[in-house]
């Protein structure tokens, strides 16, 4: 088992992962009084992985996770004011209360949300860090993702792009054993999941998710790599959620002595009896965390109480339209300049928009002789539609 850290340093883990508990079942509660809206993806029992991950980031380092990352934002410094009022749907929320708890988002503390497409912030990650290498900046981006996220198309592209382009990334398969209702060996051929990047060049490692110590220390060797060597890795902490995949989740792939037993195993408690046994932190010291939390999560409540919803006159900020040019342009960033795709139309070569128009016209056209694109009107020798005999036999039945 790792050392511990010093005293300070332990008393502050500790303090970031209650605090998360204590919001993330506060927010469970404020959802089913329907004060916060939308979806809620709960990540308590994750905690350690969360904030064993973040406590070793620098401040310029970039995080992008998916929907369950209320955690993760107040892990990266964004105040648990603002992701409250981010749920409650209100302007002092980290999204203006647009995005809901599905959308977290905050640049400052460079959380760059927030993805309700599963594998969608793969290759998000992949751009930070080509953004960060091309700029000459020795930031790190860390994403972290689920186990089921590691089946999409998107997790083999980014990974051969990093691996490829050397990028200053980092991966953490938050393995929590469920992509929704399906378990790991139910959703992936390959269960061991460090390996599944290997084949790309991206060598993978497994931890004990509920071990802060050991999150910190393997991520720190990840950052390290990605920072200095140029080297992306994939880490696969195994991890478990105590509550249903969203709030609407009757649990009935797994049974309640299995949340039962990983209970057992706290990250929190576990956590906390070690620093006292080890005589690092006292019960006192303990005591006062919880406490710390608590008021912190009323005072969260509070503040998104108090923010006010959205005038309705901003129904139209921060939306991109497609306009009848056939561009597209966001309201609120209207300047008089043509903007980026507005000029679509005129712009477009003529080649490209013969090709356009026709492929149009044969969209409205049911059937008869296919007209070839390229060539308006003109049917293609070989593209009429051919109905074969077995098909038609087929069709009749
Ligand atoms: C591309 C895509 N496919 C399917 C879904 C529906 N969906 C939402 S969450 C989820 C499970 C993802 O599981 P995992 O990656 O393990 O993350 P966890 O929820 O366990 O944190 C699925 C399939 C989605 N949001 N996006
Ligand atoms: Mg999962």
């Amino acid at each position: 088992m790792p050392d511990l850290p010093d005293a300070g340093a332990c008393y502050e883990l500790l303090a970031r992962m209650t605090l998360i508990r204590r919001f993330e079942e506060e927010a469970g509660r404020q959802y089913q009084r329907a004060r916060a809206g939308g979806f809620l993806h709960l990540a308590i029992g994750e905690e350690a992985t969360i904030v064993g991950a973040t406590s070793v980031m620098r401040e310029d380092d970039y995080l992008i996770g998916t929907y369950r990352t209320h955690g993760h934002a107040i892990a990266r410094g964004t105040d648990p004011e603002r992701v409250m009022a981010e749920l409650f749907g209100r302007v002092g929320g980290t999204s203006g209360g647009r995005g809901g708890s599905m959308h977290i988002f905050d640049r400052e503390a460079r959380f760059m949300g927030g993805y309700g497409i599963v594998g969608g912030n793969l290759p998000i990650a992949a751009g930070l860090a080509l953004s960060s290498e091309y700029k000459g900046e020795d930031a790190v981006t860390v994403c972290m993702f689920g186990d089921g996220a590691s089946n999409t198309g998107n997790f083999g592209e980014t990974m051969n792009l990093a691996a490829l382009w050397q990028l200053p990334v980092f991966f953490l398969v938050e393995n929590n054993l469920y992509g929704m209702g399906t378990s790991v060996e139910r959703h992936s051929a390959q269960t061991d999941l460090s390996k599944k990047a290997e084949g790309y060049g991206i060598p993978g490692e497994r931890i004990d998710g509920m071990d802060v110590i050991a999150v910190r220390e393997a991520v720190a060797e990840g950052l390290r790599q990605a920072r200095e060597d140029r080297r992306p890795t994939l880490l696969e902490a195994f991890t478990y959620r105590y509550r249903g995949h969203s709030a609407a989740d009757p649990e009935v792939y797994r049974e309640r002595e299995e949340v039962e037993e990983w209970r057992r195993k706290d990250p929190i408690e576990a956590f906390a009896r070690r620093c006292v046994e080890a005589g690092v932190l006292g019960e006192r010291e303990v005591a006062e965390v919880r406490e710390k939390a608590e008021q912190r999560v009323e005072a969260a409540v509070a503040a998104a109480e108090e923010s006010p919803e959205p005038a309705l006159d901003s129904l139209y900020e921060s939306l991109y339209v497609v306009d009848e040019a056939g561009g597209w342009y966001a309201v609120d960033e209207r300047s008089p300049e043509p903007h980026r795709g507005e000029r679509e139309d005129e712009e477009m070569p003529d080649a490209a928009r013969e090709l356009a128009e026709a492929g149009a016209a044969y969209g409205g056209q049911p059937d008869g002789p296919r007209p070839n694109p390229a060539v308006e009107g003109e049917p293609v020798e070989g593209m009429e539609p051919e109905v074969s005999p077995e098909r038609e036999e087929v069709d009749e039945r």
